[in-house]
């Protein structure tokens, strides 16, 4: 195991812009944009500008899901943003996010149109515009809230917590990611025991919990994410897995998980204007 390289915090932080490692060149402590740039507008209703990473892949999934419900008001056009090249700090992004982060939402079907950031805000605020994936009695739909705000809190120590020093830290090293395992396979078992009593996370019916918590926790048992299944000995959280395999069948999520992906193994498809591109990209990965 590597040292931790001994550091003495200076009185006042500094930023040095050369450091390593795999965001140096898009990390920075200030907000803000770092260049002009509009962002296109297609003929859709709804304007998804965003990546496949997992929260990403929870809009278009719900989008789909949507879709696939017979709502046509959830038709959208989907952008590219890519975030290694720091289109996230481009003015026209960061009007719609001022935080810069994938996914952005513009609903263009209300006047004055409406900016959407953050997944469970999207996620809530496209249940509520359709009536779709949100329980409607009062017990249901604070359990699926419960969910759905559990996965805001809980995926950035998967993600910035376990998946950065795990998978993308310049070197391993023991400490992070010990304490970000050990909370990761808390969590796992947290859902674990939920999922024995339950087919879907808030209950009996597929919700936007589901949407929320498959593309993060899904994805990690199904080794999708970080490469990390076995060293978290996933296949140990049984319901979780059962659970995972059951909505990774889903078409809405084969459909949505391709929308916005411009690497990696598998269909892709960086920009996404009507039904028939995704039935292209998945055709020609066949
Ligand atoms: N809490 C946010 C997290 C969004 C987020 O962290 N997005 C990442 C990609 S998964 C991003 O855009 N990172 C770019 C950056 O940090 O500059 C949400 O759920 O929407």
């Amino acid at each position: 195991m590597a040292e931790m390289k001994k550091y003495e915090p200076p009185r006042v932080w500094r930023w040095e812009q050369d450091r390593e490692g795999r965001f140096a060149s898009i990390n920075r402590p200030i907000a803000g944009p770092t260049h002009d740039k509009e962002l296109p507008v297609g003929k859709h209703p709804l304007q998804l500008y965003s990546l496949a990473t997992p929260n990403g892949m929870k809009v278009t999934i719900m989008l789909e899901e949507l879709l696939a419900l017979g709502h046509q008001g959830a038709e959208y056009d989907a952008y590219l943003i890519t975030i290694g090249e720091g289109d996230q700090f481009g003015s026209g992004f960061v009007e719609v996010n001022p935080n810069s982060k994938i996914p952005a939402l513009m609903d263009h079907s209300v006047s004055p149109p409406l900016r959407l950031f953050e997944s469970g805000s999207i996620l809530l605020y496209l249940a509520e515009k359709f009536g779709a994936l949100l329980p409607s009695d009062l017990a249901g739909r604070t359990e699926c809230l419960n969910w759905l705000f559990w996965q805001m809190g809980s995926g950035p120590y998967l993600g910035g917590g376990f998946g950065h020093f795990y998978a993308y830290a310049p070197e391993k090293w023991q400490y992070p990611i010990d304490r970000f395992a050990m909370e990761t396979k808390r969590q796992l078992d947290v859902l674990d025991r939920q999922l024995a009593d339950n087919r879907y996370i808030a209950g009996d019916s597929y919700s936007i919990a589901d949407v929320a918590i498959w593309p993060w926790y899904g994805e990690l048992v199904l080794n999708n994410v970080y490469a990390a299944a076995e060293f978290l000995d996933a296949p140990s959280y049984t319901h979780v897995m059962r659970w995972a395999k059951e909505i990774a069948q889903r078409p809405a999520v084969i459909r949505g998980s391709v929308v916005n992906r411009s690497s990696g193994d598998g269909a892709q498809l960086a920009e996404r204007h009507d039904a028939a591109d995704i039935d292209r990209a998945l055709a020609a990965a066949e």
